[in-house]
């Protein structure tokens, strides 16, 4: 029997760090070289069958990405919440999308969210110079509580199903213990 299963995953960060063309390439293989704005939010979905503890599941992978560009600040908030994930996308070079996710990105979700929500970095256009030191995106990440970080290149593909599979897993991880302690509670 396969169970049915939707999680919420919403993906911040600066604008252009590459937001909807990771979500493009994980859900669609394709990428386009032209930057269109997202404007206020766009909300992907993509199904996919996981077995976790031997049972088959069809989960449906709701993908919100909240624009990037400050004009979208008021209606925001309202994605954040009821998220079961978080990703966060700096672009590799620029140093400032990243210290964005710590002194911005970060502190404006964390009200939304439970703190111990699975969250990761993606640390995007891993195909160009990088201008951020590897020590960095780690102490960022360890500092938002990020279960990890992980380089990819929506353009070239380099890391992008990784870095989803990843998060979903942790995300099924999470929502069972959730379910433990409601039981035991
Ligand atoms: N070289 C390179 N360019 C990329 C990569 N990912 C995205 N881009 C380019 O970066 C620009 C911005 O990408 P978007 O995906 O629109 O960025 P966004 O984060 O969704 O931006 P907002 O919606 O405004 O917040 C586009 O020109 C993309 O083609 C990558 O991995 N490598
Ligand atoms: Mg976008």
């Amino acid at each position: 029997m396969t169970n049915l299963v939707k999680f919420k995953i919403s993906i911040i960060g600066d604008f252009a760090t590459g937001k909807t063309s990771l979500i493009r390439r994980y859900i669609d293989n394709a990428f386009a070289r032209d930057y269109r704005p997202t404007l206020g939010s766009n909300v992907f979905i993509k199904k996919i069958e996981i077995t976790h503890k031997n049972k088959q599941y069809l989960v449906s992978v709701n993908l919100y990405e909240v624009a990037g560009q400050d004009r979208w600040q008021t209606v925001r908030k309202t994605y954040y919440s009821g998220s079961q994930g978080l990703i966060f996308v700096g672009d590799l070079s620029r140093k400032r999308t990243f210290h964005q996710i710590r002194d911005f990105w970060h502190v404006d979700s964390k009200d939304y969210i439970p703190s111990d929500l699975p969250r990761i970095i993606l640390a995007n256009k891993c195909d160009l110079q990088e201008d951020i030191e590897d020590s960095e995106i780690r102490e960022i990440s360890n500092h938002i509580h990020a279960f990890t970080h992980i380089k990819t290149s929506a353009k070239e593909n380099i890391g992008v199903n990784k870095a989803f599979i990843e998060l979903i897993t942790k995300i099924f991880n999470y929502t069972d213990d959730k379910s433990e302690e409601s039981k035991s509670s």
